[in-house]
């Protein structure tokens, strides 16, 4: 019998005024993140959302599930924790470029790496927003900042090439400005056995108005994304007239409507392919090619929580149950006076 109550969007919506600024991409993150958590058969009671610091760590506050407001850069240590302790529990990561790269950079690659299954939303707005406007490691180069006002002089960090790097098992990307789109990643993420890694582009309209706005908005962005479907040819454009071919392994632009190639030509996504995984995460930095949203790569690999039950069921089995009291008295010890 399923004992799963039937969820709407407003159970997870909670009393507490939603403190962001009037047009902040933050409203549209956490109405996609309620809109889709009817759908994923998760009973609230077993759902968390662990954050940091920033406007966006405020996220576990607006949710109707467990919650935890954490210290700033630590949200993936403390759902990491969570998540072994209980692995029966859904632990989702609500956090900043500026909280989960720049201090919590050390925590989110091990999260990654771990594969401790997690569900980590990056909102990247590369600027920190809480603070009033200082860079983030995924500010521009040349970016004009309130602590950068002669122009950030930093190489920014790609955070899917980080992720990947770091060995994630699920990458992907999406947009504030997309909604139906985030919830089909978001989905994804959850039904994802590992750590999920989103990153979101998210405006932050006060501080760093339209970043993103090439990629988000309706006259510009149909020539400069490319979605990603599994095992389709990355077309993109208006009228659907261009798309990607590797030439060795670089990624370039090409044609459809000039006779020189066919979709044939094109790159088709695979999300269990390393390689290419990388090079999709590669094109967010160069000129002329498209952005890609998605799921940039999927496998599936044991996660932290597994290995670690199997590994006490083992030595339980041949060792029997230990006594930490034993553990602590034995061999040689000391009184200190
Ligand atoms: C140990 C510590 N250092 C610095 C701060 C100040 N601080 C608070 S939030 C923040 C950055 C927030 O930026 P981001 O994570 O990008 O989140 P956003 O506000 O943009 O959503 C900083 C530096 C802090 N709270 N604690
Ligand atoms: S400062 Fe920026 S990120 Fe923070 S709530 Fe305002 S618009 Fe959103």
């Amino acid at each position: 019998m399923n004992t799963i109550p039937i969820y709407t969007t407003k159970d997870f919506q909670s009393d507490q005024d939603v403190r962001w600024c009037p047009g902040c991409g933050d409203y549209s993150i956490l109405a996609q993140t309620q809109r889709v958590f009817p759908d994923l058969g998760i009973p609230k009671e077993k759902t968390v959302f662990v954050s940091g610091i920033g406007c966006s760590s405020r996220f576990p506050y607006y949710m109707i599930t467990y919650g935890f407001h954490g210290i700033h850069g630590r949200a993936a240590a403390i759902a990491s924790g969570l998540k072994i302790a209980h692995p029966d529990l859904s632990v989702w990561v609500a956090t900043g470029d500026g909280d989960g790269m720049s201090i919590g950079g050390n925590h989110f690659i091990h999260a990654c790496r771990r594969n401790t299954g997690l569900k980590i939303l990056l909102f990247n707005n590369q600027i920190y927003g809480l603070t009033k406007g200082q860079f983030s490691p995924t500010s521009l180069q040349g970016q004009v900042t309130k602590s950068t006002p002669f122009g950030n002089i930093d190489h920014p960090f790609n955070p899917l090439s980080l992720a990947l790097g770091a060995q994630a098992t699920f990458v992907s990307r999406t947009l504030d400005r997309d909604p139906k789109h985030m919830q089909t990643v978001i989905k994804r993420a959850a039904a994802h056995n590992g750590t999920a890694f989103v990153e979101i582009y998210q405006n932050c309209n006060v501080f760093n108005d339209g970043a993103f706005e090439l990629w988000t908005e309706k006259d510009s962005k149909d020539d400069n994304v490319v979605v990603l479907e599994n095992g389709k040819p990355l077309i993109f454009g208006k009228n659907k007239d261009k798309g990607i071919r590797l030439n060795g392994f670089t990624p370039e632009v090409v044609s459809l409507i000039d006779g020189k190639y066919t979709t044939s030509d094109l790159i088709l996504h695979d999300e269990k392919d390393p390689m290419l995984a990388f090079i999709l995460a590669g094109m967010s930095g160069i000129q002329n090619l498209p952005r890609p949203v998605g799921v940039v790569y999927a496998v599936e690999k044991s996660t932290y929580e597994q290995l670690m039950q199997n590994q006490i069921d083992d030595i339980t089995t041949k060792k029997g149950i230990g006594d930490l009291e034993k553990l602590f008295n034995r061999g040689e010890t000391w009184e200190v006076k």
